[in-house]
């Protein structure tokens, strides 16, 4: 398939600014009427992009026209300027397994449009810059379909002959075709209200399964949070009167900002101590934050073409990060945004899928919602408030939505929005939207005694990605201070330096003690820092570092150092990084949260990172060692830790959830120390636990061990909650990234389980996406998960396109791995590109990962 280029936009040739359409809804054979008016806006006939449709007829102005198909493209030649054109389409829900478009999830039926899902519905110009206004008409069985939504406002309904219904929803904000949205079925719903700054009042329903309706609560509280907190902190207000969301159990992502009707994953909406963790309520607020941003940054000003998708993405994950720091320990939840970055996108940035946060060129957009777009697009529009400031990134921030509301903008149309309001340059930041690369800068800091001076030298580098051999050092801000080591407090206030080229020095004056240097502070950009500070600076940040992000990463760098060195030597000195945790677990200045982030190892994965080839096996012994040293040197701290961390008891107040945290990081190290009771106080925690989050822990802990209580409280789990699809997703999640010399043994024969089911895009993340992410299980040295993911993505790409392709990237690590490896990857890779009849998605990630 070609690629689609970003060089190559033109600007449409039709525009439509209005649609009615009437769907006559029916799982196996579903009617859609679409009624366009299409007004010229360039040269040439009207071209309406298709995916698997044919039109049953296609009439001008009230008379049958001729027409051809173009590919995929309904082509009419139209004589004049503006004209009404009718088109008949007839589709079958049930029969589509890709869950784009219009399809048939447990009863329901529900769309999904973006990217390019529109198309698959009704023949229409299906780009983000052609807007208009939709009048929608919905028809069904009442018995089976009760509850008929789309977008805008409900204004009218009735009955139908042959126990049928419609509904009538009108949307008086245009919009691209992404945002269509219709949901039909037997739901029962959460409502609310939320009275708006202007006074107005706005009808909020969350929509879900009956059985469902007592886990809405949390979603339904953090909408009302975010709604409110838009308006504070951006000045956006809800334009609608109706805000509705409905949960899916069959979905390709997260959740879909459609114009007032956001589709959810389930497992974004439904949230309660007894089947969601504490982790799963915060993601919950989250996505139910993000899609609610959306309404400005997405709907109100959309993307020109889907190149700027990080022009919606980044700016919204940056929103959802500010609204998640601002409901509760900003430190920790930066340094969770900061490990999600590091685990999912620098391995992307420095792969064969590399790409800028506005790509160049795409075969399938689908392929595009990556980490880049969304994580490192963030980080990118982080960095930009960081240098101009809370009140010139809002000024900038105001501009953008004032010059741009109701169209479709660019990048670039952001940036210029951000340097008119603060009369800041951005020109070379703008490198950041075209170069792919995770930047490395080196850091040295000499002192001079005698002089009272220091001098920092940094050095910047880019690293080469696919396409882009030759980079340019870009302009990032680093947050920088100097500790005295002998006193322990910060010598000069903190600055932030402007890291304007490939090099630079910045002279400190009227230091008068040996500093230890605090870098890139709060991660205020998105590179690596390569330094070198010894073992004991590194151990004394952790412990004095003044922010708490720094004092995080001290401590990490601190642990990564000792591991590295481990893998090589296979004697490291723990010592230090044992010592360092100990203090961090005896502070009682620190809230316990954070303690526990702080003392947590790095992800296999990221040491494996860190090595110029990574030895799986190598690392897996290190980490092993680190972990049970930890465990035992410690054991009476854990102990303690563990018992005194009880008192956060079942809570969900912000407090408790910390101690919670802690205690299952405790209970972790106790059971890695070998300590003989290990399993035992793991299954009491399991079968006491009043919490998912208590029953999760325990049985993580237990997954890493072979003992009869794991065997049992796996059992007990699957039977417990049999019923609910969600937390079967746990059970296979832990099994697939439990840290086992057996789990591929495991997996395989999850695989086999009644339970698996293919066409649940959760269940395949549960399974096989978490295996493919456990390093010491997936690159086991028989190549056997090599051999599982490729026989999964050939089964599922039938299936599922979308999500097939999303489980391709870790075999494209191949380069990084040892000769026996990367042949065995390499040769995986081929095997699948081999298969006939391969989707554009899987054969763009494979091609690309072959490099
Ligand atoms: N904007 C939404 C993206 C999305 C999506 C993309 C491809 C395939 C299916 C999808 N469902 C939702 C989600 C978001 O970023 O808010
Ligand atoms: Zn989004």
């Amino acid at each position: 398939p070609a690629p689609v280029l970003r060089a190559d936009y033109a600007p449409p040739v039709w525009q439509v600014p209005e649609i009615a359409l009437e769907f006559d809804l029916d799982p196996a054979r579903t009617q859609v009427t679409g009624r366009l008016s299409v007004v010229r806006a360039g040269d040439g006939p009207l071209r309406l992009d298709g995916d698997g449709l044919t039109a049953d007829s296609v009439m001008v102005d009230g008379v049958a026209a001729d027409w051809a198909m173009d590919g995929d493209q309904l082509v009419v030649d139209l004589p004049g300027n503006a004209h009404l054109v009718e088109i008949r389409v007839t589709i079958a829900p049930e029969a589509n397994t890709q869950l784009m478009g219009l399809y048939a999830s447990d009863g329901l039926l529900c769309t999904q449009c973006e990217a390019e899902g529109f198309r698959r519905i009704m023949f229409f110009p299906d780009r983000p810059d052609v807007l208009a206004r939709y009048a929608v008409r919905l028809v069904a069985d009442r018995a089976r379909y009760p509850v008929l939504l789309s977008n805008g406002d409900h204004v009218d309904s009735g009955t139908l002959p042959d126990g049928r219904h419609y509904a009538d929803w009108r949307d008086p904000f245009p919009k691209p075709s992404y945002l269509f949205a219709l949901v039909a079925g037997d739901l029962a719903v959460n409502r609310d209200s939320f009275v708006t700054g202007s006074g107005k009042v706005v009808e909020l329903g969350i929509w879900v399964r009956e059985h469902d309706l007592g886990r809405t609560g949390h979603a339904m509280h953090a909408l009302k949070t975010a709604m409110a907190w838009d308006e504070r902190v951006y000045g956006r207000e809800y334009d609608l009167g109706v805000f509705n969301i409905v949960a899916v159990s069959d979905f390709n992502f997260g959740a879909m900002e459609n114009k007032g009707l956001n589709i959810f994953n389930s497992r974004y909406v439904l949230a309660d101590p007894d089947t969601a963790t504490d982790q799963d309520y915060d993601a919950v607020a989250t996505v139910v934050a993000h899609e609610y941003f959306h309404n400005w940054s997405g709907n109100r000003v959309t993307c020109r073409d889907w190149f700027q998708l990080s022009l919606k993405e980044g700016f919204t994950v940056f929103r959802d990060q500010q609204y998640s720091a601002d409901q509760g320990s900003a430190a920790v939840k930066r340094i969770e945004d900061v490990r999600v970055l590091r685990a999912a996108q620098f391995p992307e940035d420095g792969g064969p899928l590399a790409h800028p946060i506005r790509p160049d060129s795409y075969i399938e957009i689908s392929n595009f919602y990556t980490a880049t777009i969304y994580n490192k697009g963030a980080e990118v529009i982080r960095m930009m408030h960081t240098m101009l400031g809370e009140a010139a990134f809002r000024a900038g921030s105001d501009l953008y939505f004032d010059r741009h509301d109701g169209t479709a903008a660019t990048c670039e149309d952001f940036v210029a929005a951000m340097e008119d309001a603060s009369g800041h340059d951005l020109g070379l930041f703008r490198l950041w939207y075209r170069q792919a690369g995770t930047p490395r800068v080196h850091a040295a800091l000499d002192f001079d005694a005698p002089g009272g001076r220091a001098r920092l030298r940094l050095q910047q580098v880019v690293p080469a990605t696919p396409g882009q051999p030759d980079k340019q050092a870009m302009p990032m801000p680093l947050r920088i201070a100097l500790f005295g080591e002998v006193s322990g407090t910060k010598l000069l206030p903190e600055q932030t330096v402007m890291l304007d080229g490939a090099h630079q020095e910045i002279l400190f004056e009227g230091i008068g003690e040996r500093p230890v240097l605090s870098i890139n502070r709060g991660f205020s950009a998105p590179v690596t820092i390569e330094s070198d500070r010894s073992a004991a600076d590194l151990a004394f940040l952790s412990a004095h570092d003044d922010d708490p992000f720094a004092r995080y990463e001290a401590m990490q760098q601190l642990m990564v150092d000792t591991l590295v060195d481990d893998v090589a030597t296979g004697n490291a000195d723990l010592a230090p990084v044992i010592a360092a945790v100990k203090a961090t677990l005896a502070d009682p200045a620190l809230e316990p949260a954070f303690v526990a982030e702080a003392v947590l190892l790095p992800f296999e994965a990221y040491l494996g990172d860190q090595m110029p080839v990574v030895d799986p096996q190598a690392v897996t012994r290190a980490w092993d060692r680190l972990r049970g040293a930890l465990g035992a040197e410690l054991i009476a701290d854990w102990r303690g830790v563990y018992a005194g961390m009880a008192a956060g008891g079942n809570s969900l107040e912000a407090a408790g959830r910390g101690m919670r945290r802690l205690r299952g990081v405790a209970l972790g190290y106790i059971v890695a120390s070998g300590a003989a009771d290990g399993p035992a106080l793991a299954k009491a925690q399991y079968e006491a636990a009043g919490t998912m989050t208590d029953r999760q822990t325990a049985l993580t802990a237990l997954a890493m061990t072979a003992s009869a209580e794991r065997d049992a409280a796996f059992a007990a789990f699957h039977a417990r909650y049999a019923d609910n699809a969600l937390v079967l997703d746990k059970w296979f999640q832990t099994q697939a990234l439990a840290p086992r010399s057996d789990t591929i043994d495991v997996v395989e024969r999850l695989a086999r389980h009644p339970d698996f089911v293919m066409t649940n895009p959760n269940r395949l993340r549960s399974l096989v996406g978490a295996f493919a992410v456990n390093q010491r299980a997936f690159h086991d040295p028989s190549g056997r998960g090599y051999r599982f993911l490729g026989d999964m993505v050939v089964a599922i790409d039938r299936i599922n396109p979308q999500t097939a392709a999303k489980l391709v990237p870790p075999l494209g690590r191949w380069s990084r791995f040892d000769a026996a490896r990367g042949a065995m990857m390499r040769a995986e890779l081929e095997r699948v590109l081999g298969t006939e009849g391969l989707s554009k998605d899987v054969f763009e990630q494979l091609s690309k990962s072959l490099g």
